[in-house]
């Protein structure tokens, strides 16, 4: 099959957006068939699309790409990283190191491209959050990313709430675009982010979403005939169409819509052809996820007008163009808004010293201070019941510690109930205690958008239901946010609702997932000693596995101290006259259990030892650092 090309390109590249524009898609092409593996056709047909957006629209300072009102762009679609990856290295973006100082290295340079998808390359076969600097989310399950994006708008207009002061209206104001494609719109996820998107008005959000009605099995007609403009316009969003994607006109109107929208997130909907310009693939499957091969590849290029055997070619003038485009754009309001945040901390310098920590991943001063601790309890109280109360104690002391829970706030005992806490909505950006709905999946992937943006948040559910937000979890972990998960009712201890809300498997399932740190605490003290850990993660997520029912608070003069929970594992009650015949080893609500066992054995004369082992990923980091 050949197919005619809509728009016939003249053999000498005229103009400087076409050459840019080609050159992303032939990087693209060229980068998937060296590694021979890969996803050449997205990025050849959505380059128009992610040039007018960067290179027009952009706020994006290259040169120093965690500038923190930068306009955020995630690549939804991860499997098309060849696009990010050319635009990363075409803009010249700087690595940054984990300290936040940004290093003179391009992050993406040639060589990573000509290493697409081989270990080690900044160029892994899906962006790689903290890998690749410039990429602001890992992607690659699909919908993920479209709803990590509502995350970040939500941060964005939390902060604006907080900290945007008479004169300093524009220090945060920064928009989130993510582009996503068939996939994303099938993934029950997206209904979820987008239904909570259009429900908080998020203005400062803007989908992009790739039309081109083929995915791997074929033609979307397989599977997938909804009306997405319509279900977007029920959700309450503002939806507009681009019907060619090379339409740059277009595309620019789309965006300037986008702008001037201001109380309604955007949809803007694209129609494209998959391997624009491959004379034999286009519009076909066979350019999703397979090289193009030599030939295609050539006749593609000959289609561009482009050099036929010229591999990974950037022609003279793209990187200036780049440079004079969003680069000086970036540049310009980058330098600007590091001087007014200079005005700002001489008007404002608590608020001023809010941002610098919160930035940094730092905690305030004192932030420990009102931390309880809870007197020996024989009856005690639910570990939900002790968390709630450190929770508003560390709410009192990190202003930025926000959060909410999956409609289920009033069980799991997460509302900040500090005074003037308030309740986040579109008439209040400013609350602290978040509504996520009934949609733990996206729940879990806006709490990874809000920590992408440095807030500390929390979500909280019943640990039954972590199996409806496992991807996101995992994202956490990969990305190594310190986001903090709050499971309640985490045992047969549930009660009446029965098996469908018994966890049974879930606890084997979070300590086998890498990356993540799990804490079950056995008594009130110990969920002190929990949070005091889980404050202090830079790049662990946290997962808090609670009980329903009330535990004993155990009596820290007869046993060991809770602080002992910071190494995971402790002895709590050891054995007298020897070593120990039996060791009993508890968690959460089988501490309590333990103990008791403890008193009878010991009475019987066996001599039994207790550990009390709340966190294994703890332990196992402490047993390191051990001489
Ligand atoms: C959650 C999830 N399921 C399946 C996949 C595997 N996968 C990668 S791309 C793709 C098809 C995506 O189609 P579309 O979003 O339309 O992208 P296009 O082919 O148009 O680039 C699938 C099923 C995935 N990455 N994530
Ligand atoms: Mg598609």
């Amino acid at each position: 099959m050949s197919v005619a090309i809509a728009t016939p390109i003249s053999p000498v590249q005229q103009d400087m957006d076409l050459t840019s524009i080609n050159t992303i898609r032939t990087l693209a092409m060229d980068g998937v068939q060296a590694a021979n593996s890969g996803h050449p056709g997205t990025p050849m047909a959505m380059a128009p699309v992610a040039y007018c957006l960067w290179q027009q629209f952009l706020r994006f300072d290259p040169q120093d790409p965690v500038w923190p009102n930068r306009d955020r762009f995630v690549l939804s679609i991860g499997h098309a990283s060849m696009l990010l990856y050319s635009l990363l290295h075409l803009t010249q973006v700087r690595a940054v190191s984990k300290d936040y100082e940004t290093l003179g290295e391009v992050s993406v340079p040639m060589d990573a491209i000509k290493a697409f998808r081989q270990v080690d390359s900044r160029c892994p076969g899906h962006p790689e959050y903290r890998w690749t600097s410039g990429v602001e989310t890992t992607t690659g399950p699909l919908g993920q990313g479209v709803a990590t994006s509502v995350g970040m708008a939500i941060a964005r207009q939390w902060l604006a709430a907080r900290y945007n002061r008479p004169g300093f209206e524009d220090l945060f104001d920064f928009n989130v675009y993510a582009l996503c494609g068939d996939g994303c719109m099938m993934e029950g996820i997206s209904g979820e982010a987008a239904s909570i998107a259009g429900h908080l008005r998020l203005s400062n959000l803007c989908w992009i979403y790739d039309n081109n009605h083929i995915t791997i099995e074929g033609n979307t007609a397989l599977a997938f005939t909804e009306d997405v403009a319509t279900r977007f316009i029920g959700y309450g969003w503002n939806v507009t169409r681009v019907g060619d994607a090379n339409d740059l006109n277009m595309l620019a109107r789309a965006f300037h819509n986008f702008q001037s929208t201001n109380d309604r997130p955007t949809l803007i909907i694209v129609d494209s052809h998959i391997g624009y310009g491959a004379p034999h693939k286009q519009d076909t499957s066979g350019a999703h996820g397979e090289p193009l091969g030599e030939e295609e590849i050539r006749l593609a290029k000959r289609n561009y007008g482009w050099p036929e055997d010229k591999k990974f070619y950037v022609p003279d003038g793209v990187y200036d163009h780049f440079r004079q485009g969003i680069g000086k754009r970036g540049q310009q309001l980058r330098n600007a808004w590091f001087a007014r945040i200079g005005e700002y901390r001489k008007q404002y310098p608590d608020l001023a010293e809010e941002l610098f920590r919160m930035q940094h991943r730092q905690l305030p001063e004192g932030w420990d201070r009102d931390l309880p601790t809870f007197p020996t309890d024989p009856k005690g109280l639910a570990t939900r019941e002790s968390s709630a109360k450190v929770l508003n104690a560390v709410a009192k002391n990190i202003p930025w510690f926000i959060g909410g829970s999956a409609d289920l706030a009033p069980s799991t005992k997460t509302r900040i109930t500090l005074e003037g806490a308030g309740d986040f909505s579109a008439e209040n950006y400013a609350g602290r205690n978040f509504h996520f709905g009934i949609r733990e999946h996206a729940m879990g992937a806006i709490l990874n958008g809000m920590s992408l943006v440095k807030v500390r948040p929390f979500g909280s559910g019943f640990f039954i239901f972590v199996d409806y937000m496992r991807e996101p979890l995992r994202l956490s972990a990969l990305m190594e946010l310190p986001v903090i998960y709050v499971f309640t009712h985490d045992s047969i201890g549930v009660g009446e609702d029965g098996p469908t809300h018994q966890p049974i498997e879930q606890l084997a399932h979070m300590r086998a997932m890498p990356g993540l740190i799990m804490i079950r605490p056995g008594d009130a003290n110990e969920v002190t000693e929990a949070w005091r850990v889980i404050l202090q993660l830079h790049h662990e997520p946290a997962v808090l596995v609670l009980t329903r029912q009330a535990l004993p608070t155990i009596d820290r003069t007869k046993y060991a101290p809770a602080s002992g929970l910071a190494r995971g594992a402790y002895v709590l009650a050891d054995a007298h006259g020897g070593d120990p015949e039996v060791i009993l080893i508890g968690t959460g609500s089988e501490v309590a259990l333990c103990l008791e066992a403890y008193e009878q054995l010991s009475k019987e004369g066996v001599r039994a030892r207790v550990v009390s082992m709340p966190s294994w990923e703890l332990f196992d980091d402490q047993d390191k650092e051990l001489p």
